[in-house]
């Protein structure tokens, strides 16, 4: 397929999880031809790019993301030639096929650890060449207790999905082995210069195959403090995120293969990220990175145990936050917009209402607030239909690694009790966003002939794709309207950001503001976040300049708003609406 130049700016992004999307086989998992059997599906919503997360040959302890092979496919996902005719059934219909490129670290049983491990030395007695493409150190030297001593991790680095970020090989030696993640997931050392080769090498034989871009996992862990200095709390992540070698590197994978292709799309993910970052990763020259995610906007409910917390997010904090990379990344560099992904629990956990006569109404609303910002929106799988959490009601049917891990560690602790956990599993946990999509009302909501790898949300029979599709005002339909909004009008993509009202706790608004000196028009773009009536308060100064434009609603959420003036100072919006005005002169 021809790429246009920074042909993502016009997109929207839908992301599949692939082993919940669609079960082709009765096997209960989700795989790449029930992708192919549901293009039409996305291309009816309007999204015209796929992000697919990985679809490798993986030991799936962390569903696929510990690669055993880069140019293997799982065989419970399918074959190479279901990718690739993927590929062309996504390019025959107009979506660009974005995959998930997890290089930061393979599975611990990936064949070049299995070498790797084998100690400094292969098993003929010469120097291991694999041994450097893992990052191996000596354990500390502490005493036994005993007058002796024995060997410790050589720092308190703690992995992101708990323990120590070092475990040992049975090779019978004192080294450890690195893994920000989990012990199944050893890192890949990016100093070694053959190693970055391989990555290179494997990334340009993707794009040969014809996939557009990019989502490039966990990428600013790739270079760490070369000094592993002790952390003070543990956390890993000031020392092992933007090392000082990454900037490097990433230029580096942008020159040795990005730019060799035309107009290729990469998606950053970074957590640590700050608009500084963003200016030079996401830079508008594309000698890095098209755009990042960063995680700025999900921190702000985080708490002491990390994302385990009831924690909830301040819509003044949010505003200021959200203003800040809109105004600051403008003319700069590119944002990503999104609320949900595979990680993050469904959007009712932060805001609306997953049940009871807003719920429908309170996902529009999320969904048109950050749709219409500057950047490229990415909708979640299920998203569109208003998927909720899932009520997990014992720890047996939580499948992911993470909230497991967490379980295990702070209910031995005694951080939290086994109630309290399974209750912030059910908040926060990964699984809510990876139960099978609800296509129908029928058995497993459609997604299986089979059993399901993991629950199908009980609220499948109300919430599916077949209902929404039937009806004029579903979510999914108010999806389809915000995206070919964006479609349509150029100032969703080029519009300047302005906030409004800033100080409000209960609405969110904001104009775009048409970047040509001699235009007037401007979106307008306000949101009610609570369940009661609010307002928003218009400056006499936005009074004065735009009173005599002409108006129009371009979308809503609320029937019975029909008419839009601006006469009064402010204006009252029933609850969790949403409600998109132009501004133009006649
Ligand atoms: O996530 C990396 C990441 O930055 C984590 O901190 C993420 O926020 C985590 O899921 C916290 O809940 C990526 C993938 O998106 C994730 O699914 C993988 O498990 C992880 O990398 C390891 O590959
Ligand atoms: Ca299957």
């Amino acid at each position: 397929m021809k790429r246009a130049p920074y042909w993502w700016k016009k997109s929207v992004v839908y992301q599949i999880y692939p082993r919940s999307f669609y079960d082709s086989n009765g096997d209960g998992i989700g795989d790449i031809p029930g992708v192919i059997e549901k293009l039409d599906y996305v291309k009816e919503l309007g999204c015209d790019t796929i992000w697919i997360c990985p679809f490798y040959a993986s030991s799936n302890y962390d569903n696929g993301y510990d690669i055993t092979d880069y140019q293997k496919i799982l065989p419970e996902f399918g074959t190479m030639e279901d990718v690739e005719r993927l590929i062309f059934e996504a390019h025959k219909r107009g979506i660009h096929l974005v995959i998930d490129m997890v290089v930061n670290h393979t599975s611990c049983e990936h064949p070049w650890f299995l070498k790797s491990k084998i100690g400094e030395l292969d098993l003929e007695g010469k120097p291991n060449p694999y041994r450097d493409f893992y990052i191996w150190k000596k354990g500390k030297k502490v005493s036994d207790g005993h007058g002796g001593f024995t060997f410790a991790e050589p720092n308190n680095w703690e992995a992101i999905f708990g323990g120590s970020a070092w475990s040992q090989a049975e090779d019978g030696s004192e080294d450890y082995f690195l893994h920000i993640f989990s012990p199944k997931q050893p890192d890949l050392n990016w100093e070694s210069p053959a190693l970055r080769r391989k990555i290179f090498e494997m990334m340009s034989w993707w794009l040969d195959k014809g996939v557009d871009g990019f989502r490039m996992d966990a990428i600013c862990y790739i270079s760490k403090d070369p000094n592993f200095p002790d952390s003070m709390d543990g956390n890993i992540r000031p020392y092992a995120a933007f090392g000082p070698h990454f900037e490097e590197f990433a230029r580096e994978l942008n020159r040795e293969v990005l730019s060799r292709y035309e107009n290729v799309m990469t998606v950053a993910e970074m957590s640590e990220s700050t608009p500084e970052r963003a200016e030079v990763f996401a830079n508008e020259d594309g000698s890095v990175f098209s755009m990042i995610f960063q995680f700025q906007h999900l921190d702000l409910d985080g708490g002491d145990s990390f994302k385990w917390t009831h924690r909830k997010i301040d819509l003044r904090a949010l505003k200021k936050l959200m203003g800040f990379w809109q105004k600051n990344l403008f003319g700069r560099a590119w944002n990503s917009l999104y609320w949900s992904n595979h990680d993050q629990p469904r959007i009712f956990a932060r805001f609306g209402e997953a049940e009871g006569p807003f719920h429908e109404k309170s996902a529009k609303m999320i969904a048109a607030c950050s749709h219409l910002m500057q950047g490229t929106p990415y909708v979640f799988q299920g998203e569109e239909l208003g998927m909720t959490n899932y009520p997990f009601r014992d720890i047996e049917e939580v499948r992911d690694i993470e909230s497991l891990n967490a379980w295990e560690k702070f209910t031995a602790d005694g951080t939290f009790t086994e109630d309290e956990m399974l209750e912030l599993i059910s908040l926060r946990g990964r699984d809510n966003a990876r139960t099978p999509i609800q296509w129908d009302d029928s058995q497993n909501a459609g997604f299986t002939t089979g059993t399901p790898w993991i629950g199908v949300n009980p609220n499948y029979r109300k919430i599916n794709a077949k209902e929404q599709l039937s009806r004029e005002d579903s979510v999914f339909r108010f999806y389809q309207k915000l995206i070919a909004l964006r479609k349509e009008l150029e100032l969703v993509t080029t519009g300047r950001y302005v906030s409004l009202d800033e100080e409000n706790p209960e609405t969110f608004a904001y104009l775009r503001v048409a970047p040509e000196p001699d235009s007037v028009e401007k979106l307008l773009v306000m949101s009610n976040f609570t369940d009661h009536e609010a307002k928003v308060n218009f400056p006499e100064s936005f009074l004065r300049e735009n009173r005599s434009l002409d108006t129009e609603i371009l979308l809503g959420n609320e029937p019975s708003r029909t008419e839009f003036t601006l006469s009064e100072p402010s204006l009252t919006l029933t609850p969790y609406e949403t409600l998109i005005i132009r501004f133009f002169q006649r």
